[in-house]
């Protein structure tokens, strides 16, 4: 079939939007008609060509939310009409890493997924007879995809488009960081490193968790009031901290964060971040994404005398069970999403997604079909 979407043809170039071609699914595979997409800074990450597994020509887009269309042989957890939401993460239930219960990391597709092919190694896209790779098994800028039945979340079919592609990446990860792989207890305090569309519901996942001093960190004002109206109780601007950061932090929470997160990609912010955590159980969880060739450091001493260092893909949620019960959230009012999608665009105006993130003017863009 044709369907229209939004192809990253090289690194660093505005993307395109284009008929291509797609196949329909094979065994194991599902066709889902996307309605709704987030941008995510991980998107823009990959297409400015810092991402070591980045491929072109590609279709990106990993936040979505659609209905499934067509099932492929074999396929018995979804059917055609049922909503859904894809999973750069999947479930598949049956590999080492799912049935440890000790990670959400699923690696039953990865290695094709990081080649951006489906898992019987081919692509279902192309244009004009040449292969586009798939995006984190999931290329969400385009109307119609193809993904593996174990990447697929059901959802309540009365939930919104517009608004629940959202939690195909930002909600979860940042909620799910707090609960799921930080597991922050009521009363903790927390410092949360960048108020963006990872890092604000990082804070609705504290408050959500019972915290009770939210320390927000960003360089935008702006910022602000919405961190506020998500749970934060105190703000700092770094540019406006006279002197060290880290001796700031830890003199505000009386002796450092019980827990931390980076939700920015800075490898000087991740230093940060541990370091202002409280001596002996501070834990930081590093979320944001670093490019090709960035390391962290610190003096080992800051772990030998007890912070940890961890990090969180997805916010160490498992799929196809805890998407579904974050959009049940979403539906009782638990967590709120709709005032962090500032911007909703059609397809064609997909660039602007790009340009309003950069210049720090929008938390979610949302894009339609
Ligand atoms: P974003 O652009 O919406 O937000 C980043 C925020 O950081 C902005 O508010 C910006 O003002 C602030 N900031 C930038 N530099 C700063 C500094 N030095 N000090 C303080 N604040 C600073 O991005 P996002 O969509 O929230 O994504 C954040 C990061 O998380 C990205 O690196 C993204 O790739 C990554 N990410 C990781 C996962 C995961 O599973 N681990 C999932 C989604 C996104
Ligand atoms: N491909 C990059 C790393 C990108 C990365 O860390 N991706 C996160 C999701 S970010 C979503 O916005 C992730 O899930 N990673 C785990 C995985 O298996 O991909 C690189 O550095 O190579
Ligand atoms: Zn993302």
């Amino acid at each position: 079939m044709k369907t229209r979407a939004a192809v990253a043809l090289e690194a660093g170039k505005p993307l395109v939007i284009e008929e291509v071609d797609l196949e329909g699914p094979k065994a194991g595979e599902v066709l889902v008609e996307i309605k709704a997409t987030g941008v995510c800074h991980t998107d823009a990450f990959t297409l400015s060509g810092a991402d070591p597994e980045g491929l072109f020509p590609s279709i990106l887009g990993h936040e979505g939310a659609g209905v499934v269309l067509e099932v492929g042989v074999g396929v018995t957890s979804v059917q055609p009409g049922d909503h859904v939401i894809p999973l750069y993460t999947p479930e598949c239930r049956q590999c080492e890493y799912c049935l440890s219960g000790k990670t959400n990391l699923c690696q039953a597709v990865r290695a094709t997924q990081g080649k951006g092919l489906m898992p019987d190694g081919t692509s279902r896209f192309s244009l004009n007879g040449r292969m586009l790779h798939h995006y984190m098994g999931c290329s969400t800028f385009a109307n119609h995809t193809v993904l593996p039945e174990i990447a697929l979340a059901k959802i309540d079919p009365d939930a919104p488009f517009d608004k629940v592609c959202y939690v195909g990446c930002g909600v979860t990860t940042g909620v799910g960081a707090v609960l799921y792989t930080a597991h922050v207890e009521p009363g903790a305090n927390v410092v949360v490193f960048g108020l963006g569309g990872i890092g604000l519901n990082v804070i609705q996942g504290a408050r959500l968790a019972g915290a009770d001093m939210i320390v927000g960190v960003d360089l935008n004002p702006a910022r602000r009031e919405m961190a506020e109206r998500f749970g934060m109780t105190h703000f700092v601007n770094p540019n406006e901290v006279e002197g060290d950061l880290v001796g700031h932090l830890v003199e505000l929470t009386k002796g450092g964060a019980d827990y931390s997160f980076e939700c920015i990609g800075n490898v000087n912010v991740m230093r940060t971040a541990l370091e202002c955590c409280h001596k002996g159980w501070g834990v930081s969880t590093i979320i944001g994404v670093a490019g090709a060739g960035e390391e962290i450091s610190t003096r080992p001493f800051q772990l030998v005398t007890g912070r940890k260092w961890q990090g969180t893909a997805f916010g160490g949620a498992r799929g196809r069970t805890d998407v579904p019960k974050i959009v049940d959230w979403y539906m009782k009012g638990k967590i709120e999403i709709d005032p962090l999608i500032t911007h909703v665009l059609p397809l064609e105006r997909i660039n602007e997604a790009f340009d309003l993130m950069h210049e720090g003017a929008s938390i979610r863009t949302v894009v339609t079909f």
